[in-house]
């Protein structure tokens, strides 16, 4: 189905127990000594009947230790002076494991993960309560374990009681979410490597479907392509794959994929592979017919501008939203070359400015193990300055939608989305662009569409 060239073979570097051993360190080393961590799973979920949604675990239980299966729980305390991991699995069960997969169990965790020990999670709320008796402050995320939520809460008001009469038990709960937030939003090299990797592969994947694209394709064989190529490489996506023709280009969050290719409109699919956890997040816009018309190239060429102008604006020291702002500069000037716009860069930029007509989304979000990456945009509420390792979506589009009735869009216009995506190492050297391998000029896009025929 696909050739050599689809599939690239992955990097020989993963996430080493040295690297989660020193991410956990580093977290202990900010909490005091009589805390207890508590990291929660994500609950499986339900499809409809026997059908469950695919698993993935929360990225702060993988970022700690690379735990991947539900039914998890990880728990951190300090006694005698130094902190030791337990983490809580679901134990070897010959009958489940002969219908579900195998189990890494208890003795599996214990050898191959990076934690100290590790216990049934039958044993967890007593376990738990013990180490509840012992602790001062838990920290604990709620809202995403019910189960485990309730387990605390009542652990929790139970020892408050006793702390009344015996001087024990916790006194208060704090979200340790943000601290592990500030920790991955800065990347290391192994994860830049991981990263590169997933972006690599989803390059190749919208290569891929551009080379197989010709009008009456349906957004949905585009997405088999695009998907297809992933999982050619071992991998999945790393969000829902939007795959918009013509109007439904004009969509941000399109998900339906299911209309026909059936004309000369333009073709934006937005999507991208997770490898060892690490998204990519690319979007590509091109005509299905193989060659932009002429008004497609003169918004194509806006789009590609601003975002080139604002991939150069990620570097060391400049403001999160510098590339937001740059792109937006850039995307009004061009509206206004072209007569979209009528006002002057200022007005078109202002809040109530016509610019936001056709731009009302952000320019990028930070991405590593969620492809909608953690981090504080604006720490004491003063924008984030970039700093080296961190790694931030660039990503301005127009969108022309005739279908909408809160704007007048000109015949010429009428239908035209175009959203351009990469993702962008800052480094001290500047920007590095990890999805650089995915082709956005003009000519390479034109002489790629179709070409597998
Ligand atoms: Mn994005």
């Amino acid at each position: 189905m696909f050739g050599e060239e689809a599939y690239i073979a992955p990097p020989s570097v993963s996430i080493s127990e040295n690297e989660y051993r020193l991410r956990q360190q580093t977290l202990f080393k900010q909490l005091n000594e009589n805390d207890l961590l508590i990291i929660v799973c994500n609950p499986e979920s339900a499809r409809s009947g026997d059908v469950e949604y695919p698993y993935r675990n929360n990225s702060d239980m993988l970022y700690l230790c690379g735990w991947k299966d539900p039914s998890s729980v990880l728990i951190a305390s300090n006694s005698n002076g130094g902190w030791k991991t337990v983490l809580f699995v679901q134990p070897r069960n010959i009958l489940m494991e002969i219908w579900h997969g195998r189990r890494p169990g208890i003795e599996g965790a214990e050898e191959f993960w990076p934690i100290d020990e590790a216990h049934s999670i039958d044993e967890l709320q007593e376990r738990l309560a013990a180490m509840l008796d012992e602790c001062t402050r838990v920290l604990h995320r709620t809202g995403s374990n019910a189960v485990v939520d309730s387990m605390v809460n009542s652990a929790f008001e139970s020892k408050s009681r006793a702390r009344q009469l015996l001087g024990k038990g916790p006194i208060s709960i704090e979200d340790p979410s943000g601290r592990i937030a500030e920790m991955r939003l800065r990347k290391s090299p192994t994860e830049i490597e991981l990263m590169r990797h997933a972006s690599k592969v989803s390059s190749r994947a919208h290569i891929e479907t551009m080379r197989s694209a010709k009008p009456g394709v349906g957004e949905w064989q585009l997405q088999a392509i695009i998907e297809g190529c992933f999982m050619w490489n071992g991998q999945s996506w790393a969000y829902p794959s939007i795959v918009g023709y013509g109007e439904n280009a004009t969509i941000l969050h399109y998900h339906a994929n299911n209309a026909v290719c059936d004309g000369d409109g333009i073709v934006l699919i937005d999507a991208g592979s997770e490898y060892e956890g690490y998204a990519a997040d690319i979007t590509r816009s091109w005509p299905i017919s193989g060659e932009f018309t002429e008004p497609q190239k003169a918004i194509y060429q806006v789009v590609l501008d601003a975002q080139k102008a604002a991939i150069a604006a990620c570097v060391v020291g400049a403001a999160y939203n510098e590339p937001h702002f740059t792109a937006r500069r850039v995307l009004a000037e061009g509206l206004i070359k072209l007569g979209i716009i009528e006002e002057s860069l200022d007005e078109a930029l202002a809040d109530d400015g016509e610019l936001n007509k056709w731009y009302m989304h952000n320019t990028g979000h930070w991405i590593g193990l969620d492809v909608h990456d953690v981090g504080i945009y604006r720490p004491n509420g003063e924008p984030r300055v970039l700093e080296a390792g961190m790694v931030i979506t660039v990503e301005p589009g127009l969108y022309f939608g005739a279908w909408r009735d809160d704007v007048e869009v000109s015949e010429k216009w009428a239908g035209i989305g175009i959203r351009i995506e990469d993702d962008v190492l800052v480094t001290a050297e500047g920007p590095d662009v990890l999805t650089a391998d995915c082709p956005k000029e003009i000519g390479d896009l034109e002489a790629l569409i179709g070409c597998a025929d």
